[in-house]
């Protein structure tokens, strides 16, 4: 029965085809622009790439060496029978090794610690509060079931005063500032993910965490969940459009406050009139 080591064999090499083709194909791999699918557009973005990277490399050697070993053993010790009928090399059986497992043991460890301390560089810069950018908040983000909430300073500039602007999954920055969020949740634990920008951050009910990124690439790009936050979870996903200038930017949040003074305008009126 060698049929087996061939089909292990073959399983192992498609594997192996798929991550060499990943990083070459613009859908497979980490997601970029469309204008220019190997640029990364977001400063910690390189590095986290570069992270994934090496535990790529890491794990692939491990995959490729384990998938030899087993395709070559299941080949050597085949079932295989003589004429007569008698099994060419019966089985052994043996209580484990101490030694072998002693090994497997402190090798991962080794390969983990390594990069734990690594990656502490990195984790430090996008994660550690102390690294927040100190820039004014470009908005407040509160996740709820099943949208995006968010709130930017109106024209006085602060946060949580009368003049601010609420959009429903709509993010708006500028490229090359950093962009400081303070992230919500009002209900269940969602999670802020920015793919192209490589960032991703738990919103948990009852804190308020500061989120920093940023995009060199004006242009469109996504925001999703990435909680399994409850049967609308799939809806869970934003616009982000990143403007050339700070007036683009300026002048669409400006339009946006007209219209919601507007709409809060017909409001006023149309319940003055019953
Ligand atoms: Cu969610």
């Amino acid at each position: 029965m060698r049929y087996w080591s061939v089909l292990f064999a073959l399983a192992a090499i498609f594997s192996v085809g798929a991550f060499l083709y990943a990083p070459f194909s613009p859908d497979w791999w980490l997601p970029n622009p469309a204008s220019d699918y190997r640029h990364v557009v977001s400063t910690f973005g390189r590095e986290i790439d570069s992270l994934y990277l090496i535990i790529l490399i890491i794990t692939g050697v491990v995959f490729i060496g384990t998938q030899v070993v087993l395709v070559w053993e299941s080949f050597r010790f085949a079932d295989q029978k003589d004429e007569a009928g008698k099994p060419v090399r019966p089985a052994q059986y043996f209580h484990g090794s101490q030694r072998l497992e002693v090994i497997w043991t402190i090798i991962p460890a080794a390969i983990l610690v390594f990069i734990a301390l690594y990656q502490m560089g990195t984790w430090a810069s996008i994660k550690f509060r102390s690294s927040a950018p100190k820039v004014p908040p470009l908005a407040e983000i509160t996740g709820r079931q099943f949208q995006w909430v968010m709130r930017y300073p109106g024209p006085d500039g602060k946060l949580n005063t009368q003049d601010d602007l609420f959009t429903v999954n709509d993010l708006h920055f500028v490229k090359n500032r950093t962009a400081l969020i303070y992230l919500k949740s009002s209900d269940v634990i969602h999670s802020f993910f920015l793919p192209q920008m490589r960032i991703k951050q738990d919103a948990v009910p009852g804190l308020t965490i500061p989120v920093w990124f940023d995009a060199d690439t004006a242009g469109k790009y996504d925001l999703a969940c990435a909680e399994l936050c409850g049967w609308g979870h799939y809806k869970m996903r934003a616009n982000v459009t990143v403007h050339e200038t700070d007036e683009e930017f300026r002048k669409w949040l400006n339009e946006k406050l007209a219209e919601q003074n507007q709409s809060q305008l017909t409001m006023a009126t149309v319940s003055q009139e019953r």
